[in-house]
């Protein structure tokens, strides 16, 4: 498996070869005069690269890896979109990975369109997050119930975590059996930790007894929109899998967060659920980024999946909205100050999730009428529960 600077030789308009050059962590082409455009790389910096045959990491690459910042780009959903499009044209195996502390947004609307009619194989990524109570069976039947309401028909569905190495080597059978030799596109919403599992699949498959854990050679971030172009990484002489940039999803609590805040999306840790004994006309805050009020029902055990750093602060409905007001950024802390916060109201049948886009959710037991609220543009959907 080679893993070096990937260089791409394409015919230009007269017929002449020419090469390009892309840096190996986000895909982008590598450029030597814009400092502010993107794949920006000092041209003493490649000159040195490109002699001693080392990988190549554009300067947006080096900041992100080295220092945890990250620098806007400019690309667009349509840039995406666009270069996902041309996957549907090959003949290939398409891995979509989720995201299963967010299952919901991290579904990819008209997948199929994308990627026409080629196999795929769908990868839940980030079990390490759920509760280990929660069996793999449990699991996977209720990803498979999901992922047939959306219209989608994998071929198989896996449960993944890319820091289990048991895990990974199962991926890497599944991928081998169903790509057939051909390509295979790893493809997903931004964060759902495309570039991480194939890291993982690079360190098992080049780990040797001198060298038991290399470094990791794609840039992965908890930033979203890390990757920015296509990254081949070979299999064998002819095909390879293809990491590709994450399509964006505005409904993912995420875009919204500050760098900061972005680690309550995206726990390290398994998160210990949280049980309240509530009474209608009781409400709940998730720090200031969600609320979720039990307006009729009788009192019930309301269970929360949250990150283990998000502060739940419990108050009576009346009064909840000057509460936020006066607090949020504060006692209610992360919060979007000044973003408007926005009400929806279910009637639900019990065991049901009430789901805020990334940032958790709310197991609802019995019959219930509630309402939730979360900043303007985030997503809120309910499902049938979980756990
Ligand atoms: N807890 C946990 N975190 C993970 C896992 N896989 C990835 N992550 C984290 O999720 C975040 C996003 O990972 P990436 O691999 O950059 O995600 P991506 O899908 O490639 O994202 P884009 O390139 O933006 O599309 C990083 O902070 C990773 O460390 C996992 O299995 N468990
Ligand atoms: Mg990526």
């Amino acid at each position: 498996m080679r893993t070096k600077c990937v260089i791409i030789r394409l015919m230009n308009d007269n017929e002449t070869m020419m090469e390009e050059l892309r840096c190996i962590g986000c895909g982008t082409i590598i450029q030597t005069e814009d400092k502010e455009a993107l794949g920006y790389l000092p041209s003493g910096a490649l000159k040195k690269k490109m002699e001693n045959d080392e990988e190549m990491y554009c300067q947006r690459c080096f900041r992100l890896r080295h220092y945890n910042e990250i620098v806007p780009t400019s690309l667009t959903d349509e840039d995406f979109l666009k270069l996902l499009k041309k996957i549907g044209k090959q003949n290939a195996l398409i891995v979509n990975v989720v995201d299963i502390f967010d299952f919901n947004g991290s579904l990819i609307p008209n997948l199929h369109k994308l990627t026409g009619n080629n196999d795929l194989l769908m990868v839940a990524n980030k079990r390490d997050i759920l509760p280990k109570s929660l069996k793999v069976n449990k699991l996977t039947n209720w990803l498979k119930e999901q992922a047939s309401k959306s219209g989608l028909k994998p071929k198989d569905i896996l449960v993944t975590s890319a820091k289990n190495r048991f895990d990974v080597t199962e991926l890497m059978e599944n991928i081998e059996k169903y790509r057939k030799g051909r390509n295979v596109y790893v493809v997903g919403v931004t964060n759902v930790g495309k570039s991480t599992l194939i890291n993982a699949i690079i360190k098992q498959a080049t780990a040797s007894e001198e060298n038991p854990g290399s470094q990791d050679v794609i840039t992965t971030s908890r930033f979203p929109g890390t990757t920015l172009d296509m990254i081949e990484i070979p299999l064998d002489e002819q095909t390879a899998i293809i990491d590709t940039p994450g399509i964006i999803h505005r409904g993912q609590m995420a875009h919204y967060l500050k760098p900061e805040d972005l680690k309550y999306v995206s726990p390290r840790k398994e998160i210990k659920p949280k049980t309240y004994q509530l009474n209608s006309g009781q409400t709940l805050f998730f720090g200031g980024l969600a609320r979720f009020d039990f307006i009729r029902g009788d009192k019930q055990g309301f269970t929360g999946y949250f990150d283990n750093e998000i502060n739940v602060h419990r108050t009576k409905l009346e009064g909840a909205t000057e509460l936020y007001e006066k607090h949020a950024g504060e006692l209610l802390a992360p919060a979007l100050v000044g973003a408007t916060m926005v009400r929806k109201e279910f009637k639900l049948e019990g065991k049901t999730d009430v789901v805020f886009s990334g940032l958790g959710w709310v197991r609802v037991p019995e019959a219930a009428v509630v309402a939730a609220w979360v900043p303007k543009g985030v997503d809120v959907v309910i499902r049938k529960a979980l756990i």
